[in-house]
């Protein structure tokens, strides 16, 4: 094959691959749930990580809708984990909550009953959980960020753009 083409194939075959095989498709974001059980630091850490793999900058799930969330509910109901860390967080501002990926203040949220409760004076990190008795349908909780849980990272959907010739 004559090496041009070679390349304009590979390229345009890699960016039709919008989201990695092990990610989940859904409006502009690529999202992944983790297996592993990390802190909220070393969880937004091991994210970017996964996500420079792919030339992408990745992040902890900004869950900034409630089609985001509904989604997202869906996709973890089918693992054995209850409990997945998302990207909202307190951590500089007790009680002002902004996500990881932007620092933006969150205008979406599906708290939990009582959450955030902030128990202890130490809970600045939200997962999202599923306790029925106590009322977490996949509703947000707000943990001390040591707590290990398993995670939600994201990274933009690829855009597609013309191949390389033609
Ligand atoms: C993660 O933590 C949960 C809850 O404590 C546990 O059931 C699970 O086995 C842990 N997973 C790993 C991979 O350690
Ligand atoms: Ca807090
Ligand atoms: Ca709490």
């Amino acid at each position: 094959m004559n090496i041009l083409l070679f390349i304009a194939f590979t390229v345009f075959a890699t960016v039709l691959a919008r989201c990695p095989a092990d990610w989940n498709h859904y409006n502009d974001r690529c999202f992944f749930l983790s297996r592993d059980n990390e802190t909220f630091a070393d969880a937004l850490k091991l994210c970017e990580v996964i996500g420079k793999q792919y030339g992408r900058v990745a992040t902890l799930a900004t869950v900034d809708d409630a089609g985001t969330q509904k989604h997202l509910a869906n996709l973890v109901a089918q693992t054995n984990s209850v409990e997945f860390y998302i990207g909202a967080n307190d951590i500089v501002h007790e009680g002002t909550w902004v996500w990881s990926s932007s620092g933006q203040t969150i205008t979406y949220n599906h708290w939990g009953p009582t959450q955030p409760n902030n128990r202890g004076g130490a809970e600045n990190c939200a997962a999202i959980t599923y306790d029925a008795p106590y009322g977490f349908l996949w509703h947000w909780v707000d943990e001390p960020c040591t707590f290990e849980s398993t995670y939600i990272c994201e990274m933009p959907f690829a855009e597609v753009h013309s191949p390389v010739v033609g």
